[in-house]
């Protein structure tokens, strides 16, 4: 799966079959089923924008998928249930229903780490401070 016409962590949404790239229609998609791509993306999925009418552009080929089911706890789009695919997509689908979708670009874990980081840092520094300069603790 690859975002199209955005950034590395917003685009057109394509799926690859029988290797032929293809998008996913606007028909049944939501936020739980945006969650699932940017989560195969690596990203968090905490704060997701749903982009329709062709915001990165509209693809121009097959379709593939329209009303995608899935849950948004699915760790690839592969296990969500779909409604049509393939060669029996909704008729009503043209490529001006091509889903997009911007994913976080920041991970909440990334910062939590990097938070811990600094504490770290902090510490070990006030050890080192404490060691170098005994006296101004002693003179309190
Ligand atoms: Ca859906």
């Amino acid at each position: 799966m690859r975002l199209v016409g955005g950034t590395n962590y917003s685009g057109r949404v394509e799926i690859e079959y029988e290797g032929i790239w293809g998008t996913i229609c606007d028909r049944g998609f939501d936020i739980n089923d945006a969650k699932v791509i940017c989560r195969m993306k690596g990203f968090n999925t905490e704060s997701i924008e749903i982009r329709l009418n062709g915001f990165y552009g509209n693809g121009n080929g097959r379709i593939f998928i329209s009303d995608l089911l899935c849950t948004g706890d699915e760790p690839d789009i592969s296990e969500c249930n779909v409604g049509r695919r393939w060669n029996n997509t909704n008729t009503l689908c043209t490529n001006i229903n091509d889903v997009a979708v911007q994913c976080s670009m920041y991970n909440v874990n990334v910062y939590f780490l990097y938070y811990q980081e600094i504490i770290n840092i902090i510490m070990i520094h006030s050890r080192f401070v404490s060691q170098t300069h005994p006296y101004e603790y002693e003179m309190v």
